[in-house]
């Protein structure tokens, strides 16, 4: 039986911060985009392009030459005029210069008067919060206007007690849990994109990430939202409350919504107890059968401190060593499997996880494997899985995909898919958040190919569609896989979702061309 290595060594941390790139599902690291960035106000992109300095992203259109523009209005002088009055200063909508900073504009009476005006005069609109979105919803398709939250970034109440958090919409998701930790409560979830996304944007695509397995998804811990319709009219359900059963709960609507419903300005969520001790386990083994008996074995053992388990495998560690020049602890396996425990009572949850760790080695189901303690530590070892997605981006292009599947298929898919389109791929890869069922498979090559393009999809929508899997377990459809839906949603589910659109939205200003099929 193989002894556990206490962790020694540590390794140097870099991560730029991760932009997405124009309307495809690739990434890169860049300088942010002028016209797009989070820009703490109003932005505008026009018919004849954006109108500010620097390099311009290529709109999400000029790359679907059949989609049509709908029939909304062009943004003119006027329109900007009109703004700038609502607005109090002409500095406060940005048509060029995108670079100034600005403090404190933001609130729901003007976000309410901003899309009054939008929707009399169907000017299409698309909210943005920290524009880490991975299907394309967060920029304009044509010519949209963006209105970004990045200004409303104010904390309004934290009830320790109760373990309640009010804040606006853009606030920045690592932020919100560093505050938080002066109470000794945490945030219920924690993505990769934490440094840069917005509670509000996490909230409208019902981000998921590492902690979900624990705390559950965001329709159960948002208590309550704030937003405001198309035409401007405010809904408050901004509830702090546990226990509320009256009439629908309609808050659930702009909940993973992806801004086509609302615009969401303000969020009350509910903060777990931040835990005294927390430990992380890297663990290797041969087979994906192996990740889950680890799976069946931690979920039995562990039980209530068992916070993490996610797997990658070891193509996404080659790409971390070969791309990022990450260092691997471990000697080269098949899959890598990322346990975390956090608890309140140390040598309680050592006992357990030691007892955990002899099981599985004894068995041996894992081969190898390092365990800390130490948060320096801790955060490297989650490098290794969080930064995935950047190391993947220096192959050149990413196909990225984002599926849940009924765990004896969860791998499967990925050598299907490695046989599928042979050499044609740099890297076909699978990593995720295994305890919940999602996987991450992405593809990458040199550039974009058309041909490799269609030999994937609809391969996997079909694919996860027979096994009545998720074609987005967590990203949301956004532009990229709206009009994919129905391999996940039934005929008549889709039409009530058009229904409610309409209902909320009738002239259909709010995010065109995202989450729902934009064809019919
Ligand atoms: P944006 O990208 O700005 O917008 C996303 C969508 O929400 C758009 O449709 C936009 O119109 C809408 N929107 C934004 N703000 C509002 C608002 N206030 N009101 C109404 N609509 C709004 N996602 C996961 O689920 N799990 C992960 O583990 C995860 N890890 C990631 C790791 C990396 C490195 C990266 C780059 C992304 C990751 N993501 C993950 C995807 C992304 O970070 C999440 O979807 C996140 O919730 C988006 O938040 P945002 O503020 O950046 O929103
Ligand atoms: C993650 O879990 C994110 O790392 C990103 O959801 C996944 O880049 C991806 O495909
Ligand atoms: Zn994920």
């Amino acid at each position: 039986m193989m002894a556990f290595r206490k962790w020694q060594h540590s390794i140097h941390l870099s991560f730029p911060q991760l932009m997405r790139s124009g309307s495809q599902t690739q990434i890169r690291s860049v300088s942010p985009r002028c016209c797009i960035v989070p820009v703490h106000r109003m932005s505008f992109t026009t018919a004849s392009g954006p109108k500010c300095k620097g390099t311009q992203p290529e709109l999400t259109s000029k790359k679907h030459a059949k989609l049509k523009r709908g029939n909304f209005a062009r943004l003119s002088g006027k329109h900007v005029d009109h703004f700038q009055s609502l607005l109090g200063s002409a500095s406060q909508v940005l048509t060029e210069d995108l670079d100034g900073y600005n403090t404190d504009w933001m609130n729901i009476m003007r976000v309410s008067k901003i899309l009054r005006y939008c929707n009399d005069q169907k000017l299409a609109v698309v909210p943005q919060g920290g524009n880490t979105g991975l299907v394309g919803g967060s920029v304009p398709v044509f010519d949209e206007i963006i209105l970004s939250l990045q200004l409303m970034d104010k904390v309004i109440s934290i009830d320790q007690m109760a373990g309640v958090m009010v804040c606006q919409a853009g606030c920045i998701l690592e932020k919100l849990d560093e505050q938080l930790a002066d109470y000794n409560l945490m945030m219920p979830l924690d993505l990769g994109s934490k440094g840069s996304c917005h509670i509000g944007g996490n909230v409208s695509t019902n981000a998921g990430g590492i902690r979900l397995l624990r705390y559950g998804s965001l329709h159960g811990s948002v208590l309550g939202v704030e937003a405001v319709k198309a035409d401007g009219e405010i809904i408050d359900c901004l509830s702090s409350l546990r226990k509320d059963n009256t009439g629908y709960d309609v808050k659930q609507l702009f909940i993973g919504s992806e801004g086509t419903l609302g615009v969401v300005t303000a969020v009350s969520i509910l903060c777990p107890q931040r835990p005294k001790n927390v430990s992380l386990a890297l663990l290797a083994c041969s087979t994906f059968d192996d990740v889950l008996s680890s799976l069946k074995e931690a979920r039995n053992q562990l039980q209530e401190i068992l916070s993490a388990f996610e797997v990658f495998d070891n193509d996404s560690m080659m790409s971390n060593q070969t791309n990022l020049k990450l260092m691997n602890p471990l000697k080269e396996h098949n899959f890598y499997i990322v346990v975390e425990t956090s608890g309140s009572n140390q040598s309680h949850d050592e006992e357990k996880l030691n007892a955990f760790l002899e099981t599985v080695m004894g068995s041996e189901i894992i081969n190898d494997g390092i365990i800390t303690t130490e948060p320096s530590k801790i955060r490297i070892l989650w490098g290794l899985r969080e930064k995935i997605t950047e190391g993947l981006l220096h192959d050149g292009y990413c196909y990225k995909y984002d599926v849940s599947l009924p765990l004896a298929h969860y791998y499967r898919l990925v050598e299907d898919m490695r046989v599928r389109l042979g050499d044609r791929a740099t890297r076909v890869v699978g990593y995720g958040h295994v305890g919940d069922g999602n996987l991450h498979l992405n593809v990458t090559a040199p550039a974009y190919s058309a041909e490799l393009h269609s030999l994937i999809e609809p391969f996997i929508y079909e694919y996860v569609a027979k096994l009545r899997g998720s074609i987005s377990a967590e990203h949301g459809l956004g532009f990229i896989k709206s009009k994919y839906i129905h391999h996940s949603k039934s005929p008549q589910a889709v039409v009530l979702m058009k229904q409610l659109k309409k209902l909320m939205d009738p002239n259909g200003i709010l995010n065109p061309y995202k989450t729902l099929p934009h064809t019919d």
